[in-house]
């Protein structure tokens, strides 16, 4: 057998990977043989960044790492942006590369496709980069990237295959299932003093983070026993269920919310990373901690990262929610929804002149799918929805707005999430600005019949870098950028299109979206303020 078949036999029966998104090239062609007969689903975006953000999509709206078969140089560099978007947030994601002959390598010859070092660029932007020198050592590599993706704290994984090696021929034997992973559970002692300290708070806050995705049940339990009004942070949206009367949302950034937690006398934070863009979004310093704070985490370094920790467990985020919640058989009385209520009206988001005129376009959408799978781009419905929305169960909202900030990720994510969800609506939320990166993508939208719905906010420009530039003083330059006719561009790429410029109109289009390709819904932003009287 070859090592490219091993490598697809590999992917497909033992980790049981269904969808690759790629764009074939002469150094990957060998990859291709027989990919689609062995029942692995190709995806061909339209530039290589789509196919990175598309794998996220995948993963975040799945569970399931996004596996991406990308070409020697311009194909990595190209992947790299959408990799450093996945690497921030710790979504898992297998990248598969080919790379120049081993006899070539870092010699500077001038090849086609030839990086200084592939591998060291790599590097940055995933949680390992391995080059494979030997075909026999590609199981066992293999096994290290699932290893990252089940054991420790997700990200992308690049495995780059020199392209003398695709042919090469290795031993197949019989294939066994992928090792049992089982993450730490947290040490007893410390889970003892954690709830021992949480029994002692009158005003314990619980800050959950996009770690604890997959356990809403453990997570809402615990919350209720100890009656502690919980950030859920963007990465964390649904986990408590839609409006729980102990969520704060992903509001910690705010002031109403930062008061309750510079009050706060336990603090437990649970798979979060307390980064900047979901408490620091304002970019102050002012999100605060004064009480013991309790960490837990599977990576031992964000322990002790953004905040000063008392005590820390590395552990899985699920088990030590269930676990510390067998400490407390009664549930406490600690005001939680009084708490959260109060925090919820001081902050006033429903009015905010910021998130107002997005609380329409938010409630029609929730009406005509309330189950919607919401994936955004860095644009302004987008940081409204991050403190407006609500959703019913974790995976149905994530966006580029956090970690890495990148733009150009909503569309193409949004296919992904799509392709890994067939049964949900999906709503890609995009700017003008933004979709522009990757606009590309509606041509797969198209070509794989996926009924996403994009709602384009049109609002003429970078309006976020425009209102930094004014209040910053700085004289506008390179924020008022022209825009195509989006209705003729779609036409072009053959999907189906609509401008609106109301929440009535906005509901009328929604409810005749396609079944079997994507809406485009472009808001007219201007008219949209005007009729709510923004
Ligand atoms: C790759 C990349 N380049 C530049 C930026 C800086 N940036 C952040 S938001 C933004 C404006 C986006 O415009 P649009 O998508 O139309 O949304 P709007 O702010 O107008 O709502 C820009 C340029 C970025 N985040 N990512």
């Amino acid at each position: 057998m070859t090592c490219a078949r091993l490598l697809l036999r590999f992917l497909h029966e033992r980790y049981a990977v269904d969808t690759v998104f790629g764009i074939p090239g002469v150094h990957t062609v060998a990859l291709y043989r027989g990919l689609e007969d062995g029942g692995v689903r190709h995806v061909t975006p339209r530039h290589e960044q789509g196919a990175g953000f598309m794998a996220d999509g995948y993963a975040r709206a799945t569970g399931k790492p996004g596996v991406c078969l990308i070409i020697t140089g311009p194909g990595m560099t190209n992947i790299a942006t959408a990799m450093g978007q996945a690497l921030a947030d710790s979504i898992p994601m297998l990248v598969i590369s080919s790379v120049n002959r081993r006899d070539t390598l870092g010699r500077g010859q001038g090849r086609l496709h030839e990086l200084a070092s592939q591998q060291q660029l790599m590097a940055g932007v995933s949680r390992f980069s391995h080059t494979l020198l030997d075909p026999a050592a590609l199981p066992e590599v293999l096994a290290r990237a699932f290893a990252v993706f089940q054991g420790q704290r997700p990200g992308p994984v690049h495995i780059e295959i020199p392209i003398d090696l695709f042919d090469a021929p290795v031993e197949m034997n019989e294939l066994s299932p992928p090792a049992r992973l089982y993450r730490p559970t947290p040490d007893p002692e410390g889970l003892a003093l954690a709830a021992q300290w949480l029994k002692e708070a009158q005003r314990p806050l619980v800050l959950l983070g996009g770690g604890c995705v997959d356990a809403p049940e453990a997570a809402r339990a615990l919350v209720e026993r100890l009656d502690a009004p919980t950030v859920t942070t963007i990465n964390a949206k649904g986990l408590l269920g839609r409006d729980h009367h102990l969520d704060l949302g992903a509001n910690a950034a705010l002031p109403a919310v930062r008061e309750l937690a510079r009050d706060a006398d336990v603090i437990l934070a649970v798979g979060t990373e307390l980064g900047e863009t979901d408490y620091d979004v304002v970019f102050d310093d002012g999100f605060e901690l004064r009480g013991r704070l309790i960490r837990i985490d599977l990576d031992a370094q964000q322990l002790v990262r953004n905040q000063q920790v008392a005590l820390g467990l590395v552990s899985d985020a699920g088990r030590s929610l269930a676990l510390l919640a067998e400490h407390f058989p009664e549930t406490l009385s600690r005001d939680g929804a009084a708490r959260t209520a109060a925090t919820l009206e001081a902050l006033g988001l429903q009015a905010d002149p910021a998130f107002a005129p997005f609380v329409p376009l938010y409630a029609a959408l929730r009406e005509a799918l309330p189950e919607a799978i919401l994936v955004g781009d860095s644009t302004a419905p987008v940081y409204a929805g991050n403190h407006l929305v609500s959703q019913p169960v974790p995976r149905r909202y994530f966006n580029a707005s956090t970690g890495y900030g990148t733009l150009g990720y909503g569309l193409p994510a949004a296919l992904g999430a799509q392709l890994g969800q067939p049964t949900l609506p999906v709503v890609a939320l995009v700017g003008d600005g933004g979709v522009m990166f990757t606009l590309s993508e509606l041509a797969t939208a198209v070509e794989q019949n996926l009924p996403v719905v994009i709602v384009l906010w049109h609002n003429q420009g970078y309006e976020e870098i425009r209102r930094y530039m004014d209040a910053h003083g700085v004289t506008r330059c390179g924020v008022d950028i022209q825009a195509p006719d989006f209705q003729t561009v779609a036409a072009g790429f053959g999907c189906l299109a609509t401008r609106i410029g109301n929440p009535t109109e906005l509901a009328r289009a929604l409810a005749v979206r396609p079944s079997d390709g994507p809406l485009l819904i472009e808001v007219d932003a201007n008219a949209w303020l005007e009729a709510i009287g923004s």
